[in-house]
């Protein structure tokens, strides 16, 4: 596989996706080859950015006769350097695939095109009478094909779980060039594979997702929000679990640490919301018909060893204690480049795990700062270390590989990338990592997408 594009070559994409879609010009491609954490920076050679089915099928088969390299990006909100050209790819963007190409209100199930946004698909759900079960803070920019190419997780998961969960059917370009269209698998379809499932989380390793068939859930039209603190991470996952039983309209569970509750305070300018700080901030959503805000405020009640809560049930001041749950990653990101690891372990190691990790992360880089947040209900926690440089990998292998002491996954919800390549075959094992090689091999003969991630 070559990471060089001579001129046949570029004259060829140009025949196929037209002269405005192949850029070479450096301010037009320089977008596209840094992460949003600025941690992950390569250079391409060109982007190209196809705007339909054939088009991405062209550009596959093209760079498969050629061994040209392709690296497949949608929003490049992706937080693992799973998108970007850091092998000298060129990139292929399926922004241009965007757009809603079909709401079925009565069954409750929406396509849409790979380019379309997670907020363009929740607005297109909601105008038919339904909801999209998956949300997070960079809604507005990242799009379905990502989410969908790595299980993304976000805010909802405690309620509907995963990207995974919603997807009925995908339409994908395989690395073969061969167009799969899985898009209209039916609730109950026990034909065969489940493909669709299987291009899901596969990090566009096997195909380039060019739309996705989703189930919708039903609109919840009450909601309250609680912020509850607690004394210990401990206390926080006993909570949540006695919430979880008696709430059936949960919809989020999140936490962050007394540290990171001042550091977006003074990132927004404004007070943490619970003064003083309390070592553990927990922000429970739930929705449902009516009646939300009694029912939580019971469910809080009923607690033990709660240090302060306030309770939200209209718009403006639901979003205001969301607010500083939703600027953490921006707020860390102010700290300069920083580590990012996406963690998920068994609920009952959370605790320990979040005082360990903290001292492991002392040890490999003394002058370093660790945050923590995350799904609470998920057992999902962001560890982001700041004041490394972006290639020391010590601190990453201090935190990950606690997370295998304690029987947990690498990779929660943002995906393997580029960052964790190394550690997967840790955590999976021969077998599994002997099986996703040869399903590769499979789909991608040529080795032509996304070279350079996951595997
Ligand atoms: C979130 O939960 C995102 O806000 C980003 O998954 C997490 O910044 C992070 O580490
Ligand atoms: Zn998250």
């Amino acid at each position: 596989m070559t990471t060089s594009v001579s001129a046949v070559t570029r004259r060829e994409l140009v025949a196929i996706v037209g002269d405005d879609h192949v850029l070479t010009d450096r301010d037009l491609t320089a977008g596209y080859e840094v992460d949003w954490t600025g941690r992950f920076r390569g250079s391409t050679p060109l982007v190209v950015r196809p705007g339909s089915t054939a088009e991405v099928a062209a550009v596959v088969q093209l760079c498969a006769r050629r061994s040209v390299a392709l690296v497949l990006q949608g929003g490049n909100t992706g937080l693992v350097g799973g998108s970007v050209p850091l092998a000298g790819e060129v990139v292929l963007s399926t922004r241009r695939l965007s757009g809603v190409v079909d709401v079925d209100a009565d069954a409750g199930r929406l396509t849409a095109g790979s380019g379309t946004t997670i907020a363009a698909v929740q607005t297109a759900a909601r105008d038919a009478g339904w909801a999209y079960g998956v949300d997070w803070a960079a809604r507005g920019s990242a799009t379905l094909g990502g989410s969908v190419a790595t299980n993304a997780g976000g805010l909802r998961v405690v309620r509907y779980g995963s990207t995974r969960a919603q997807v009925l059917g995908v339409e994908a370009v395989l690395g073969s060039g061969a167009v799969l269209d899985d898009l209209g698998r039916l609730d109950k379809d026990a034909t065969g594979f489940d493909l669709s499932g299987l291009l899901c989380g596969s990090e566009g390793t096997l195909g380039v997702i060019t739309a996705a068939r989703l189930r919708l859930v039903p609109h919840q039209p009450d909601r309250a929000v609680t912020v509850v603190g607690l004394r210990s991470l401990e206390a926080a996952v006993a909570a949540v679990g006695q919430l979880r039983r008696v709430l059936p309209g949960l919809e989020a569970a999140e936490a962050y640490r007394a540290a990171e509750s001042e550091l977006v305070a003074r990132h927004l300018d404004v007070a943490p919301i619970l003064r003083p700080a309390p070592p553990i901030t927990l922000v429970v959503e739930c929705a449902g018909s009516g009646g939300q805000a009694d029912l939580l405020a019971s469910a809080v009640d009923s607690l033990d060893d709660v240090i302060d809560a306030v309770i939200a049930d209209d718009g403006p001041r639901r979003a205001s204690l969301w607010r500083h749950r939703e600027a953490l990653t921006e707020a860390i990101a102010t700290l300069g480049p920083h580590h990012k690891l996406d963690v998920s372990l068994p609920v009952g190691a959370l605790g320990q795990f979040a005082e360990e990790v903290v001292m492991r992360v002392k040890v490999a880089a003394p002058q370093s700062a660790t945050w923590i947040f995350g799904h609470l209900g998920d057992g999902n926690l962001h560890v982001n270390v700041t004041g490394v440089a972006p290639d020391d990998d010590a601190v990453d292998d201090a935190v990950l590989s606690l997370v295998l002491d304690h029987r947990g996954s690498i990779s929660a919800e943002h995906g393997v990338g580029a960052a964790k390549r190394a550690w997967v075959a840790r955590q999976r094992g021969p077998t599994a990592m002997g099986a996703m090689r040869a399903i590769k091999g499979a789909l991608d003969p040529h080795g032509v997408l996304n070279p350079n991630v996951l595997l």
